[in-house]
């Protein structure tokens, strides 16, 4: 039993490689990143914004760890029984044409079951990417399975009978297991290599207690998607469809795209899972063409509510028609004067200053005017179809719970209100009961980003030092010092920090 256990779990391992292999060579979806789409999909929207976002650069790794390792317990599961029946049988002269048999089997059954049920359609039908590739990936991982059980129990096999156990048989026996083991390391490091430089992940960069610069250099934008590896495009293959409601749809080729009449603009971008106090805002100077101009060679028909814009990673968002004709809104490929990276949406994507960073689809695909209110991925999940940024500021330097010396010390952060700009930032030494303007501002870059503002603030007596932030928007209203959670909305609040004086 623990023999058939193992040899299970050796062949359940060598299946998660194979998969991870075929994988990061081919390019083509897997049942298990199925899988954490589904989960994602089904789970509260609270629990996903937990480990997006709390468990920021740690989340997405765990959850597919915990696939892996399901698929793995799964193949050590199959081992025992695979172990269990196949005493009771006569021995047979080959082990693999029935090891591979029982693996097919799996294969049809997951594919009957499992591929359905994480929304991928009987065989795969409906995958991104295709059924083909889906099929061949999985078919390679089952049939890896089966040979390295139909090898493990073939051993077995010798072993039980006791026949040819001479010191040759011994020898070719550790040779086998020691090559079997070479090549799951060598595998497995080559994996993990590949694996680092693809694996996409929320991540942010912010130094603790560094004020942070009016443009964000592109290495320490923030990046969040929904993918445990995002799509990576050929230019000369992508194309981006203008569709739906209107006149003449057509296709825009990279090239095309690129030679249409451009603009630059500095907008700055906030995850709408940005705690207060978070890093999951961003500014870049970002250039492209103005979405309205592509939309307005097309020509929109009558009755168009929404404009839908669908990617490559099977994400769709939309924003209100009158929103997607507005001068302001990108669809950007180059960032701070690159091209844009992989991470951040290659080859292009929307910029929709105002907005949360969900309604700027990356790796953008297609474009289509519809006459219905139009639900995207994430308000499918619960979040809410309000996206306009809430007014927000953040106290940069000090780091909380830091030692200072007794007397002034200077204080610094940002601020940011979308398109409504800042008009006011403002501390507050006693818990909110008076307040005192910043000394200086930046003046923003564009209508559309944040500012960075500084102080320099004298506390009284006490050893403790409790500083807080609001600002006012441009239109007036006063930043909320009503706490609320990410999900729905957005977070709400005023951040504060400590400080101890000594
Ligand atoms: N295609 C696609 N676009 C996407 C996402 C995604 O998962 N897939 N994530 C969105 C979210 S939630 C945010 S906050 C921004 C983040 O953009 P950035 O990674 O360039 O900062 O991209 C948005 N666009
Ligand atoms: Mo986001």
């Amino acid at each position: 039993m623990a023999a058939d256990l193992m040899r299970g779990l050796a062949a359940g391992l060598a299946m998660v490689l194979a998969t991870a292999a075929v994988r990061l060579l081919i390019g083509s979806l897997t049942i298990t990143e199925l899988a954490a789409d589904w989960l994602t999909a089904t789970l509260h929207p609270t629990v996903i914004d937990f480990l997006l976002e709390r468990l920021s650069t740690s989340a997405k790794p765990s959850m597919f760890v915990g696939l892996l390792a399901a698929q793995v317990m799964f193949g050590s599961a199959v081992g025992i029984c695979y172990g269990q029946l196949t005493a009771r049988l006569p021995v047979p002269e080959r082990e693999w044409p029935r090891a591979l048999m029982v693996s097919g089997a799996l294969w049809v059954i997951s594919m009957l079951t499992l591929a359905p049920l994480f929304g991928g359609g009987v065989f795969g039908a409906g995958v991104r990417g295709g059924a083909f590739s889906f099929m061949a990936v999985s078919l390679a991982a089952y049939a890896v399975y089966g040979i390295v059980l139909a090898a493990l129990f073939g051993e077995a096999v010798i072993d039980e009978e006791g026949a040819g156990y001479g010191r040759r048989a011994l020898l070719r026996r550790a040779l086998g297991w020691a090559a079997a083991l070479a090549v799951l390391a060598v595998g497995g490091k080559f994996l993990v290599d590949r694996a680092r430089s693809q694996v996409s992940n929320s991540r942010s960069f912010r130094v603790e207690g560094v004020l942070s610069s009016e443009v964000t250099p592109n290495e320490e934008f923030y990046v969040i998607s929904k993918n445990f590896i995002d799509p990576a495009i050929d230019p000369e293959r992508w194309g981006l469809e203008i569709g739906g409601l209107v006149e003449t749809p057509y296709r825009l080729t990279y090239e095309e795209l690129t030679a249409l009449p451009a603009s630059e603009q500095f907008v700055t971008l906030e995850c709408i899972s940005n705690e207060v106090g978070g890093d999951l805002i961003s500014t870049a100077s970002w250039r492209g063409t103005p979405l309205r101009t592509v939309i307005e060679r097309a020509g929109l028909r009558p009755g168009v509510v929404d404009v839908v814009f669908e990617s490559e990673d099977g994400y769709s968002e939309s924003i209100p028609v009158e929103r997607a004709m507005r001068d302001e809104v990108l669809i950007a490929y180059e960032m701070n004067g690159e091209p844009l990276s992989v991470s951040h949406g290659f080859p292009a994507r929307l910029i929709v200053p105002g907005f949360f960073g969900l309604k700027s689809v990356k790796w953008l695909t297609k474009i289509e005017p519809v006459a219905i209110d139009y639900l995207g991925y994430w308000q499918q999940r619960g979040w809410t179809d309000d996206p306009v940024v809430k007014t927000m500021s953040r106290i940069d330097t000090p780091a909380t719970r830091t030692t200072r010396p007794r007397g002034a010390f200077p204080v610094g952060g940002v601020a940011f209100a979308g398109d409504r700009g800042i008009a006011k930032v403002e501390l507050s030494l006693d818990a909110g009961d008076t307040w005192a303007e910043v000394d200086e501002t930046t003046a923003a870059l564009s209508a559309y980003t944040w500012i960075i503002w500084k102080a320099r603030v004298l506390p009284g007596s006490s050893t403790l030092a409790e500083v807080r932030v609001r600002a006012t928007d441009g239109n007036g209203a006063v930043q909320t010092d009503r706490r609320t959670a990410t999900v729905p909305n957005g977070a709400s609040g005023h951040h504060d920090i400590l400080v101890e004086l000594v």
